[in-house]
């Protein structure tokens, strides 16, 4: 990283996450994560801003702080648009969940692989680090990630100010909403893709989404206050060819594009 270090030509991508250890001793439990993918100049403040946060963070304290840093060429990048915001408030979970089956019927999945996605997430006991794959039509997992599941990095946005102010255009104003819109806009360009169902490990944090190819729908409350349980589930096509998939996900740079005003 030593020669050109500030030149345009070069994106570093920045990864961070925070583990504890699990009770048994040796299964790591993961508390949280975030990935970025910046110019030299931000690289500082952005590694700090991380830093602070992932030290702050509601899941517990952590044992381990794993941070990686990447230089990435910006020929490799693929510039991708963003969703389309939409946000639905519901009385109680059930209702949510409800209406996130309905969506995710709406969005091509089969209606026995959302309940699927929705009870895989509920069933889970502790967060995983990514998220699990299944058949759009079965619903069966058909990744073979396990306990850790597929985590996607090599993301941000490609103009900070333009799509904080699509944010707050969309009506969503926190860190939380710009990672998963950033998240979901990358799974979404994903050749093989077809939906996605998604809420936090965040024990305050409620709002969950479903998103198609198109639409990132937040959907609130997909969870009660205090469960510190969250996950996501990606619905894929049939044929999907997921060594390809996985890959994109974990390896192609991308930079999400907002609509101008
Ligand atoms: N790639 C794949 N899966 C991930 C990633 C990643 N980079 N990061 C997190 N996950 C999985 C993992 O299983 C986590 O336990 C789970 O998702 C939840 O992660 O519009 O904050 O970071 O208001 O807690 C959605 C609503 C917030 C935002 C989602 O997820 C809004 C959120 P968290
Ligand atoms: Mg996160």
């Amino acid at each position: 990283m030593s020669e050109n270090k500030s030149s345009p030509h070069y994106l570093f991508s920045i990864r961070m996450r925070a583990a504890a250890n699990g009770n048994s001793g040796h299964e790591r439990q993961h508390l949280s994560g975030c990935e970025r993918l910046v110019s030299y100049d931000q690289m500082t403040t952005v590694v700090q801003n991380l830093f602070q946060r992932i030290l702050t963070h509601t899941r517990g304290e952590a044992d381990n702080i794993n941070i990686q840093i990447d230089k990435i060429d910006r020929t490799t990048i693929r510039l991708i648009p963003a969703l389309k915001i939409e946000s639905l408030e519901f009385a109680s979970v059930e209702q949510a969940h409800g209406n996130t089956i309905a969506s995710l019927v709406d969005f091509g999945v089969s209606e026995i692989a959302a309940r699927k996605g929705i009870e895989l997430i509920k069933n889970l006991s502790i967060s995983m680090r990514g998220g699990m794959i299944l058949n759009t039509i079965t619903g069966e997992r058909v990744d073979s990630s396990g306990a850790r599941g597929v985590r996607l990095s090599h993301m941000d946005c490609e103009n900070e100010s333009a799509f904080l102010s699509f944010l707050a255009r969309s009506g969503v104003g926190n860190e939380k909403a710009r990672e998963a819109v950033i998240l979901a806009s990358k799974a979404a360009s994903a050749k093989d893709y077809m939906a996605e169902l998604c809420w936090s490990d965040d024990p305050y944090y409620v709002t969950g989404y479903v998103a198609s190819k198109e639409i990132y729908r937040r959907l609130s409350p997909m969870k009660l206050k205090n469960d510190n349980v969250g996950g996501r589930v990606f619905f894929v096509k049939p044929n999907a060819d997921l060594n390809d998939l996985i890959d994109f996900f974990e390896h192609q740079p991308v930079l999400v594009k907002v609509p101008r005003k």
